[in-house]
């Protein structure tokens, strides 16, 4: 008998990764410090324009309402003037926004159960291979579940982008029982001390209580063999699709026990501001970001790197 609980050392595996926001559009930040450096903007008329800017990266109107009039308000009391004072005043209101949840991702458990859900085409599976690779990098021994039973195609596309990473993956035939891949699963990892198991969910079925029934026995499974499991739920949502995707979205996260939340597809969208409203309508913890296809192109979320990029401080860099 280990006298340590399990999962104290795996704690200590799990680095924060530093990676490069490059990817993610500073385009709002970018406008914002033109206009204001060069007068174009004042008064109303400058608070008037944020909140559209803010509304064209989707924060949401409630969100885009509560920066403005932070905002407005910090820079009366504080007599604010010069173009710098104001994009910093800015950028306290945003992390004001995303202050308080807890971001980290759990590793307790042996084995530790992650199960990734969400609607179709959103990214499960991509970030699933980006989560294996870097678990595996890591240092923890991953078994991938294929528990997307529902397109054969979808095995495949698993096997292929997980192969690389060193995971092993456990699979059924294409229309088995995803909890029963689960549950094998399970059993591997137990027989074979594997630290991780990552269960790659579908995002579609003939209907959804169909779906949404399949989630929950995926859940009972996990919960009756390891308990008090899976530690992560991550609901993992679209950035491209945006707004429209928040509904159904909230129905998955009820479902599963959504602990977190990933956004995917950052890369490139003029939706940066998505992450404000996701975590305000769903009131939960955007936990990771996907900024590109490939397996490393996965960070976590940082609130201060995060909003320096949508603010455009590379601009301010290389203005001296
Ligand atoms: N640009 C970009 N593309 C991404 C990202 N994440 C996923 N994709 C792409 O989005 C598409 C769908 O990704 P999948 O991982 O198959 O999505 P899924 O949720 O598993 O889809 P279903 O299983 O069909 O529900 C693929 O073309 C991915 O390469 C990302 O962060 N950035
Ligand atoms: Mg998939």
């Amino acid at each position: 008998m280990e006298p340590e609980p399990q999962g104290v050392p795996k704690r200590r595996w799990w680095r924060r990764v530093p990676v490069r926001l490059d990817k993610v559009s500073s385009h709002m930040g970018q406008t914002l410090r033109n206009r204001l450096r060069f007068g174009q903007l004042a008064g109303d008329e400058l608070y008037e324009e944020l909140f559209e800017m803010l509304l064209g990266s989707d924060c949401g109107a409630p969100m885009a309402e509560a920066l403005v009039h932070g905002l407005r308000e910090q820079a009366g009391r504080e007599r604010l003037r010069t173009s710098d004072q104001l994009i910093e005043a800015l950028r306290q209101q945003m992390l004001k926004q995303l202050e308080g949840p807890n971001r980290e991702l759990s590793l307790s458990g042996s084995p530790c159960v992650w199960l990734v859900a969400g609607v179709n085409g959103s990214g499960k599976t991509t970030t699933v291979a980006k989560l294996a690779a870097r678990l595996q990098g890591q240092g923890l021994s991953c078994l991938v579940a294929a528990s997307d039973t529902f397109r054969a195609a979808a095995i495949d596309q698993l096997r292929r982008m997980v192969a690389p990473t060193g995971a092993e993956l456990v699979a059924h035939q294409p229309g088995a029982d995803p909890a029963a891949v689960v549950f094998d699963a399970i059993a591997a990892a137990r027989a074979r001390g594997r630290d991780m198991i990552l269960v790659d969910t579908a995002g579609r079925l003939h209907t959804k209580d169909n779906l949404m029934q399949e989630l929950g026995k995926i859940r009972r499974v996990v919960a009756g063999q390891l308990e008090g499991q899976p530690v992560e739920s991550l609901l993992v949502l679209d950035a491209y699709v945006g707004a429209n995707a928040i509904a159904q979205a909230r129905v998955f996260g009820e479902v599963v026990g959504a602990t977190g939340l990933v956004v995917t597809k950052l890369d490139g969208s003029a939706r940066g501001g998505y992450l404000f409203q996701v975590e305000r309508e769903l009131g939960l913890p955007v936990k990771l970001i996907g900024i590109g296809e490939g397996t490393s192109d996965l960070a976590d979320f940082d609130p201060g790197g995060y909003v320096g990029r949508l603010l455009a401080d590379d601009e301010r860099v290389s203005q001296g």
